[in-house]
């Protein structure tokens, strides 16, 4: 049965690219990109575009941009496009070594490149303010103001640019604190992107929604971000309660990471565990499936060669754009194939 999804989804996929082989679409038809949909805005819990028709974003998450800038090239940018994503995160990291605090420069000069790829490619960019290890979003609040303030001065009037504010607050972060840093940020962006569509992190690696839902912030144009890894090491269909739960709660969610993990220990690890064990991607199925449904918009971790269990490429893939499926892991494979 397995054997037969997997082949399904891999006819599936060949058959995509095979018809959009480029990601332009034809004058006057209406393609997923930005040339179609223009500026975004929420309405609701829904994303909406310009038009007002309810709108989906699904693509990728860079993996570090520190770390992993080589992927946000035109020709890769084209290729998930020519897959049917139309949005791409681009996570720059605030630490550790040689990441935004340390090297604002060359954060900068990775995170315009990947911005403007995306814009070439007709795809929505996220600039992500990529906190981790710094589970408090106010360690850093001034240069999260001065780094929204640069980018929102440089794309204000762009249709095309979300502004992520707090990757995965965690540890002790409470969500008076991510109101308190919101308060900061949000205002500065909005000064120069008046519409900008904002995505705010939640407490607990963006899993607990009771600060949201009990007390959400007042500004419009915003969405709650949650993060999931589903755990592929054994048979085990995931279940939905924490999304299910978020929908029925009315608030306005985004995706902005999900994937794929090998057991509890695997989540936050460096390096991510052996590839062997990575054998259910299918338990992602319902996940998938539910975002669908309800039209929730997603991009997952990690566009990366990376040899860990979230990598879409093949770590012995050496290719930068233009992939196809021998190049791409399973979890690849079920990425690209969901795209749609
Ligand atoms: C992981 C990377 C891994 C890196 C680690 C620490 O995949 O290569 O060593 O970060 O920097 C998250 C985070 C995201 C994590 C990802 C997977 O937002 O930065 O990336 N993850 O562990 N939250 C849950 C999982």
């Amino acid at each position: 049965m397995r054997y037969l999804k997997n082949v399904l989804l891999l006819s599936g996929f060949t058959a995509a690219l095979a018809i959009l082989c480029g990601c332009k679409t034809a004058e006057g038809a209406e393609g997923p990109g930005v040339s179609s949909h223009g500026a975004l805005h929420v309405d609701g819990a829904a994303l909406k575009d310009e038009k007002g028709n309810t709108m989906v974003l699904r693509g990728t998450s860079s993996h570090g941009i520190t770390w992993y800038p080589r992927y946000l090239n035109g020709g890769a940018m084209e290729t998930l496009a020519g897959a049917g994503a139309n949005v791409q995160r681009i996570a720059m990291y605030t630490e550790p070594h040689s990441a935004y605090i340390e090297n604002p420069e060359q954060s900068l000069d990775y995170l315009y490149m990947g911005i403007e790829s995306a814009l070439s490619a007709d795809m929505y960019a996220i600039a992500d303010w990529h906190i981790l290890k710094d589970g408090n979003p106010n360690e850093y609040v001034e240069e999260a103001v001065l780094f929204f303030d640069e980018i929102s001065r440089h794309y204000g009037d762009n249709p095309a640019i979300l502004y992520e504010i707090c990757n995965e607050p965690n540890g002790d972060t409470s969500w008076e604190d991510i109101r308190s840093y919101a308060d900061k940020v949000i205002p500065v962006i909005r000064a120069n992107a008046p519409g900008a569509v904002i995505l705010v992190g939640t407490p607990k690696y963006c899993t607990d929604f009771s600060g949201p839902i009990e007390k959400p912030l007042e500004y419009g144009n915003i969405m709650y971000t949650m993060h999931r890894y589903i755990d592929v090491s054994e048979e085990k269909a995931c279940e939905n309660h924490l999304i299910e739960s978020i929908v029925e709660s009315g608030v306005p969610v985004f995706v902005s990471e999900w994937g794929t993990s090998v057991g509890e220990q695997a989540y936050l690890q460096d390096g991510g565990p052996g590839s062997g064990a990575i054998t259910y991607q299918e338990n992602a199925r319902p996940f998938i499936d539910y975002m669908k449904e309800h039209g929730i918009s997603w991009t997952a971790w990690s566009l990366s060669n990376k040899d860990e269990a979230h990598s879409m490429l093949k770590s012995d893939c050496q290719k930068y754009s233009g992939w196809t499926e021998e190049d791409l892991t399973d979890f690849g494979i079920l990425i690209f194939s969901a795209f749609r």
